[in-house]
């Protein structure tokens, strides 16, 4: 068996262990982040589970750290009043990226992790099953019920030899995401295995189970290891190891094979992760910007490397650069041992340990940039400035070319031989834990509202068609983030306003004044993010059903969990024929989902046109309810 059906199997709750089918399994661990945890809260509140169910579940604030004005720090009090009374461990702004941190202090290899950020499968670095969700999957995790998903494919991602000088992790994920595109891994876990596993470090096997969310995978894992055991041992959880991996000779659904001996420094081009291209190429070219961060590369290791990188020397004048460290650890032992007085040195801005820039919090690119980042996401406008050009690179690109000014390939770098710390610095006083907080009341700001309602699945459903949109449709397309909007993202009337904005600022005007309607798009919509703001927004606009050629799995799920159907079109070439404007209708909707067959009546066309929906017993109940709370509350699906 390999390591994926060994995890999925001790945790099996229900369904066939078959590609393709509902499973659910049982969930030891959650995390919550602070811009989709407020909603996530806000639903654990409704099930009304006194205690949480898990056996380790943590609240981190790392993503909503600008504090203009009071919002943030509402949604901080919160979240941090909330979780405490509700058994659920916090770890306070300033102790780092929530994935980093988890890492560190709270992964154990074997155990299942839900969490509400699409990030969650860095866990995977550990061997843990981690699953990113949306808020409400990880609201009802909490309160004990299982996660279901789709038994997914295995893929064997077999790694051959070892790295050579300048080229690093961060160039396997990107020559992954070149081989499969950043919807190659929709219903597939990414497995790693082979000789190369052993030479890399457990950061550097978290950078690239990280970044296995940009395949749309529903989770990456590497084996629990030598490695494994003395990353743990380094953070005094020796304890918490335990050895996993394939059985000799396993069998997997699919197979492909990274020689890393011939890799070279990669480099994804804007506006998407997966438009993957060699750093030689593009070697040159001016650089405005350079960040370094984010939950890929942030590690003590990252750093490290940067600061050898940098030390002595001076940045370009030119550059403006900046450090997110991943964590306080990370940060506290930089400054130890004064790696931190040499990037600082070079020139520097060193930023907060949390998401910063990789958000769109601060650090937005000027017009027409040219902004280097060692993050996993460059889609469109993410980092608040459109007109930027954000390129993905490894922290030793990001550094080098820091120091030259011009993308620069670090290919054959020499760099002094930094080892992972024997003993990292463990200061865990910014974790809060629950048992030493006793009649915590739950502090709700001003900025709380109330989430959408939705509503049992009426017989009709009808409208206009609100937009046609074309492939490969983003989150932060969706629901837009970053420093102006993220205040409000326990406000969904409020942010409803930019829904879609990045593709047409009319958009949640139209759909105002049309009472709702219908959203067509091209494949892989809702690429990205768990945000399940992508789903609440387009509910609070009254959107009825998005048809499309295919989904992401985590937004696809938010639709169902929120009551929108997420329907695909049975022939693809069908979405030539429908335009915004088109007026169309769905009879005998409660039957057309039991039967997962529906015809979409395009009544200004004379036309028919048949779509499909994919999914379970459980969700075609929920659909019919209208949507997850309502399911967990006991609504009558009928
Ligand atoms: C992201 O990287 O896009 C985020 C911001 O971490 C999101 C969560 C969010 O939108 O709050 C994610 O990855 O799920
Ligand atoms: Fe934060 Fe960026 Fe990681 Fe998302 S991808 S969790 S915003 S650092």
């Amino acid at each position: 068996m390999n390591l994926t059906r060994k995890l999925i199997k001790a945790h099996l709750v229900s369904g066939e262990m078959t590609p393709g089918e509902e499973i659910a399994i049982r969930i030891d661990q959650t995390l919550t982040q602070d811009s989709t945890g407020t909603m996530a809260y806000l639903q654990f509140e409704a099930i009304g589970t006194d205690k949480v169910k898990t056996e380790r579940s943590v609240a981190y604030i790392d993503h909503n750290m600008l504090q203009s004005g009071q919002l943030n720090a509402d949604d901080h009090a919160y979240i941090q009043s909330v979780a405490l009374s509700h058994g659920i461990y916090v770890s306070k702004p300033g102790n780092g990226i929530c994935h980093q941190v988890h890492l560190e202090r709270f992964g154990r290899p074997g155990k299942t992790l839900l969490g509400s950020d699409s990030h969650t499968p860095t866990g995977g670095g550990i061997g843990m099953l981690a699953i990113g969700a949306g808020g409400l999957d990880v609201a009802l995790a909490m309160g004990g019920a299982p996660f279901y998903l789709v038994m997914p494919r295995v893929v064997n991602v077999e790694l051959r030899g070892r790295l050579k000088a300048g080229v690093t992790a961060k160039d396997v994920i990107l020559k992954v995401l070149e081989k499969l595109t950043t919807s190659g891994g929709v219903g597939k876990v990414m497995e790693y295995t082979g000789d190369g596993v052993k030479y890399l470090t457990v950061p550097e096997r978290a950078t690239i189970t990280n970044m296995g969310a940009e395949l749309g995978a529903t989770t990456s894992v590497f084996p629990s290891d030598e490695t494994t055991k003395a990353f743990l041992e380094a953070q005094g959880r020796g304890a918490d190891y335990v050895p996993l991996s394939a059985d000799d000779g396993a069998e997997y659904d699919e197979h492909l094979v990274i020689d890393l001996d011939s890799l070279v420094p990669l480099a994804a081009c804007p506006h998407s992760p997966g438009n993957v291209k060699p750093v030689s190429e593009l070697a040159g070219k001016k650089v405005d910007q350079i960040c370094v961060g984010s939950c890929t590369n942030s590690s003590y290791l990252d750093l490290m490397k940067v600061a050898a990188i940098l030390k002595g020397k001076r940045i370009n004048p030119e550059v403006s650069f900046t450090v997110s460290p991943g964590s306080r650890q990370v940060l506290t032992m930089l400054a130890k041992n004064g790696a931190l007085a040499d990037i600082l040195g070079a020139g520097a801005r060193v930023l907060e340990c949390a998401c910063g820039p990789c958000i769109g919090n601060g650090q937005s690119p000027k017009a027409n940039a040219v902004s280097l980042r060692t993050f996993n996401r460059n889609f469109y406008n993410r980092s608040g400035t459109p007109t930027a050009d954000v390129y993905l690179v490894s922290p030793e690109t990001a550094a080098v070319s820091a120091l030259t000014g011009v993308i620069t390939d670090p290919s054959g770098i020499e760099l002094p031989d930094i080892k992972m710390p024997e003993k990292f610095l463990v200061n865990d006083n910014l974790i809060l834990r629950p048992e030493e907080f006793k009649d915590v009341k739950v502090v709700r700001g001003e900025n709380i509202k109330p989430f959408p309602k939705t509503h049992p699945l009426p017989d009709s459903l009808s409208g206009e068609v609100l937009i046609k949109l074309g492939d490969d449709i983003t989150t932060d397309h969706i629901m837009p983030s970053g420093a102006a909007l993220l205040a409000y993202r326990s406000n969904i009337p409020y942010l409803a306003d930019y829904c879609l904005s990045n593709c047409d600022k009319e958009f949640p005007a139209r759909a105002k004044a049309k009472h709702g309607g219908f959203i067509v798009a091209g494949s892989n919509y809702g690429q990205g993010s768990s945000r399940e703001h992508a789903a609440l927004a387009p509910l609070q606009l009254g959107v009825k059903a998005v048809v499309a050629k295919s989904f992401a799995r985590i937004h696809k799920d938010n639709l169902m969990n929120n009551g929108i159907l997420p329907l695909v079109f049975a022939d693809p070439v069908d979405y030539d024929k429908l335009e915004e404007g088109d007026t169309v209708a769905i009879f005998d909707a409660p039957d057309s989902v039991r039967c997962r067959k529906f015809n979409l009546v395009v009544e200004n066309k004379n036309l028919n046109i048949p779509l499909r929906l994919e999914c379970g017993e459980r969700q075609i109940k929920m659909l019919l309810c209208g949507g997850s709370l309502r399911m967990a509350a006991g609504g009558d699906p009928e």
